[in-house]
């Protein structure tokens, strides 16, 4: 099995009172620029500047500060609401389907990114036509495992052929740290739209705010800006 941190760096498990002080320093990334991360990274060393915005490595968030673990044979995707055939589908399951894999950069508003980041898992709208999904449906939710994380896309955000459903990153398993054995990824859109730790989708007649929209992100993550969503930095304390 592959390491995801010794290929992208060092770990850095992140709770929610670091979580909080990484978004002020996100802020501040943000503020001062490549400039003086490239200074710490440069004259402090990795180790600091893989907790400073830059330097293509991963933050692992988790907004209750702890990983929910789930092993590959326990794991279960409840997908239900409007849809004509409710299921519960295992990690087996997901890996029966058609699968795509993706290459994309990984960018958090906060102001690091991580370049060429491969991904492997079912497309969201696969799921959607296998469960039926009823043709009034407007929107569709996702629930987390740590309990506390919500997210949603439009309908027609959730049929965009590269949403899926991973169960592999970097061809292994998704890690515990980084939303495994299954998480929500969502390339064209900011990384807190990539539920980690998937535990339902639900097909809904309205959109729910998500858990990041209500602490002031855009219910619209778009990374090409046009959200407005350039220079974010929202007070999450
Ligand atoms: N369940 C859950 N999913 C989450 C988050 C979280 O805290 N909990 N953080 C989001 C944010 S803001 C980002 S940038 C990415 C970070 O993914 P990573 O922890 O794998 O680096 O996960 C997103 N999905
Ligand atoms: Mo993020």
């Amino acid at each position: 099995m592959v390491d995801e941190f010794a290929v992208n760096g060092t770990k850095t498990p992140v709770g929610r009172r670091m979580f909080l002080g990484l978004l002020a320093l996100g802020a501040a990334g943000v503020a001062f620029g490549a400039s003086v991360q490239n200074f710490v990274g440069n004259k402090l060393g990795s180790g600091l500047a893989s907790l400073l915005p830059g330097g293509d490595h991963f933050r692992i968030y988790s907004i209750t500060g702890t990983y929910p673990s789930i092993s590959t044979t326990k794991y279960r995707l409840k997908v239900s609401g409007l849809v004509d055939q409710p299921m519960t589908l295992s990690y087996a399951d997901l890996q029966a389907l058609p699968s795509i894999e993706i290459v994309k950069a990984f960018q958090c508003v906060t102001g690091w990114r991580v370049p060429n980041v491969h991904w492997k898992g079912v497309p969201l709208s696969h799921i959607l036509q296998m469960v039926g999904a009823h043709s009034g449906a407007v929107a569709v939710s996702f629930d987390s495992y740590d309990g506390a994380d919500t997210e949603s896309l439009s309908i027609d955000q959730a049929h965009l052929a590269d949403v899926i459903v991973a169960y592999e990153m970097y061809g292994a398993t998704v890690s515990r740290e980084h939303g495994g054995p299954v998480r929500l990824v969502v390339p064209e859109m900011y990384g807190y739209k990539s539920l980690k730790w998937l535990s339902g989708i639900r097909v809904m007649d309205e959109q729910l705010v998500g858990y990041w929209e209500q602490n002031g992100y855009p219910v619209n993550g778009w990374l090409d800006g046009s959200t407005g969503l350039t220079n974010p930095s929202p007070n999450l304390s």
